[in-house]
């Protein structure tokens, strides 16, 4: 690690303190282009620890920039980690106020729920889907502390991968049920359909993103325990709202979930 525990606690409550303020911020590598891929996810840990503290629930994690055409958007080429607490869980349907944001996205989602634990190395596509009690469609709300969305991968980890606000309804599917490769989804903006795809497009298959989660925790002594709610990453490029839209994603044979923008 290049940064000491000081720089990581600052740099983690100046992160915070953009999302909870809804403002934004030039990229932390501007300050520290020094810091590793350790210090980014320290960084990121520090802001889960302070969340904790308040009381916050972390119920979900997630994997981002896991489609060619979201790696493609944001130029970066590996996927990336984070997780979700309770407070940005909109019920199906629900609204979602743009005062407290910065300049949201959506991305269409297929969130996964565990029913055992899974613990890489070596986690595949095959252990994912033997662990995987059901799946649902899910919208990630993703919205970057750094201005412009301008940032490179380390600058994201530590911002927890731009977590913001997120939905999932429709139908809880067995996974056995579903070919998640060739899945369909369609993302709505205002009852107009903007973005299109199937779940192949998340690293050959949406299982693979849960796999890499896997191994990514592994490395670092933990795993994804049992009844873990994961967002697998946009199977599309992230579609840009505002107060006013309403945006729906329908995934085949799992039916639609929904939010909308105040
Ligand atoms: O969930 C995601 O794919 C987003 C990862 C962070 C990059 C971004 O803000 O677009
Ligand atoms: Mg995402």
């Amino acid at each position: 690690m290049k940064l000491d525990t000081a720089t990581i606690a600052d740099l983690a409550a100046h992160l915070e303190a953009c999302q909870l303020e809804a403002r934004d911020t030039p990229k932390i590598t501007d300050e520290h282009p020094g810091m590793d891929w350790d210090d980014a996810y320290a960084i990121q840990d520090e802001i889960r620890r302070r969340k904790l503290a308040r009381g916050l629930r972390v119920v979900g994690l997630k994997a981002g920039l896991t489609s060619f055409a979201k790696m493609k958007q944001m130029g970066v080429d590996t996927p990336v980690f984070g997780f979700m607490t309770d407070d940005y869980a909109i019920a199906d349907g629900g609204e979602c106020a743009v005062s407290g944001l910065i300049h949201p996205k959506v991305e269409p989602e297929i969130a996964f729920v565990t029913k055992t634990a899974l613990k890489g190395p070596g986690c595949h596509i095959g252990a994912v889907l033997a662990a995987t009690d059901f799946v649902m469609p899910g919208i990630e709300v993703i919205d970057s502390r750094y201005r412009d969305f301008k940032f490179d991968l380390k600058s994201v980890i530590a911002d927890n991968t731009s977590a913001a606000r997120f939905v999932i309804g429709g139908r809880a599917r067995p996974v056995a049920d579903v070919d998640l490769r060739t899945t369909g989804i369609v993302l709505s903006k205002n009852g107009q359909p903007v973005a299109f795809g199937a779940g192949a497009a998340v690293l050959g298959h949406p299982a693979a993103a849960i796999a890499a989660l896997a191994n990514h925790l592994g490395r670092r002594g933990q795993e994804i325990p049992a009844g873990c709610l994961i967002l697998s990453g946009g199977i599309t490029e992230a579609v840009s709202v505002e107060a006013g839209d309403s945006i729906t994603l329908s995934v085949q044979g799992l039916g639609s979930t929904s939010l909308r923008f105040v």
